[in-house]
């Protein structure tokens, strides 16, 4: 009796526990149309915007590798207090009014059911096909968090040796498998000058193909800082052909080329090269991996209203 007391007392503890997780659809019953309303919503922009899908992959990492994927990069500053968007590179990131979009087109049908974390997960998904990549079914009830803070932004440069980006990644339970296909994601979009120009300086980083060099000094010749396609192949599709491109040399920036060159990940990016349906089976496994550091759950956190600003309390 007193054991199964025991046991049922562990069990009544555990429970709320085990449920707390995200799992996939988990808005099939409390906004059963969630995940169709954000596609359809990346899809219209997508057909006159290609390059949304670069914007939503950045925005995707930039948010779980500060305080997990909470959508804390969505919050604006106030008058008083600022927020992670201030802080340095992720100036560029963009794509924040589609978030908005597909979030007041949620709003209007499910009010307060779908969190901000889960749009930027779904969009980020939805781009990923529709540029030619994996489609993935991603686990959702991310929960939004409520704080936003520019000092605790400390995401790797793109000057950084492989060993010690790998220590950021490897502090979120990323592998080196991990970290190297989804730099993989550097596959479209691009890089503003300023990230690579000591790469082009004088006779250039002996690590670079000469022609790329003579062809960046020429765009980066321009004023206010333009930017350069980081895969010198087919900057908007999502495919191996990053992987290809830095084994021949044409890395724009320094932490792109040194994958293909250090002991520790170029075995990585010469079977990501070699292996096209390799390279899309892990690029879906590590975007799910990546869409799962340190998410809240349950009653942790809460469904924003609006993305940009914490609920009031
Ligand atoms: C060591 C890790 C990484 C470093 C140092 C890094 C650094 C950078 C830098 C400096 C830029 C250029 C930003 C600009 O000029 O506006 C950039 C662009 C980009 N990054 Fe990364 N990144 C890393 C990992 C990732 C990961 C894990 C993803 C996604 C899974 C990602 C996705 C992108 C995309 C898609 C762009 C192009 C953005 C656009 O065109 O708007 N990066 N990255
Ligand atoms: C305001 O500052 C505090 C830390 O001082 C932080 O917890 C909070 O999330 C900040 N950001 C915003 C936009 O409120
Ligand atoms: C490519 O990768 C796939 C998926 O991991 C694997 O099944 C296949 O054997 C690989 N092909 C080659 C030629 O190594
Ligand atoms: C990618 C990158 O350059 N990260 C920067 C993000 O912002 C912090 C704070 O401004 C910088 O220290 C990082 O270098």
């Amino acid at each position: 009796m007193m054991r199964m007391k025991v046991m049922l007392a562990l069990y009544l503890m555990i429970l709320p526990l085990a449920l707390a997780q995200l799992k996939l659809g988990f808005y099939r019953s409390t906004c059963p149309p969630a995940e169709s309303i954000v596609q359809a919503v990346v899809r219209k922009r997508f057909d006159t915007d290609k390059s949304i899908t670069a914007a939503l992959l950045r925005m995707h990492f930039h948010d779980c590798f500060v305080r997990g994927c909470d959508a804390s990069i969505l919050i604006d500053s106030t008058g008083q207090n600022q927020s992670e968007k201030v802080a340095g590179p992720n100036l560029t990131v963009r794509g924040y009014e589609l978030i908005d979009q597909a979030k007041n087109a949620l709003e209007s049908v499910c009010p307060s059911k779908v969190s901000c974390a889960d749009v930027i997960t779904l969009a980020t998904r939805d781009s990923v096909f529709l540029s030619g990549g994996p489609f993935y079914d991603v686990p959702t009830g991310r929960r939004d968090g409520r704080i936003s803070n520019p000092d605790e932004v400390n995401l790797p440069g793109p000057s950084l040796p492989v060993s010690q980006a790998f220590q950021t990644f490897s502090d979120k339970g990323m592998t080196m498998d991990d970290m190297v296909i989804l730099l993989g994601a550097h596959t479209v979009g691009v890089a503003h000058c300023s990230f690579f120009s000591d790469r082009i300086s004088g006779k250039g980083d002996p690590t670079m193909d000469l022609a790329l060099v003579a062809k960046l000094k020429g765009v980066c010749g321009a004023p206010n800082d333009p930017a350069a396609f980081l895969d010198q192949g087919t900057c908007f599709a999502v495919d191996n052909e990053f992987f290809r491109q830095i084994r021949s040399k044409r890395g724009l920036m320094k932490i792109d080329q040194e994958l293909a060159n250090h002991r520790l990940s170029r075995g990585f990016v010469s079977r990501f090269a070699a292996n096209a349906t390799l390279f899309r089976t892990r690029f879906a496994e590590a975007m799910v991996k990546m869409g799962n550091i340190q998410v809240l759950v349950g009653n942790a956190g809460e469904i924003r209203k609006n993305c940009r600003v914490f609920n009031p309390k």
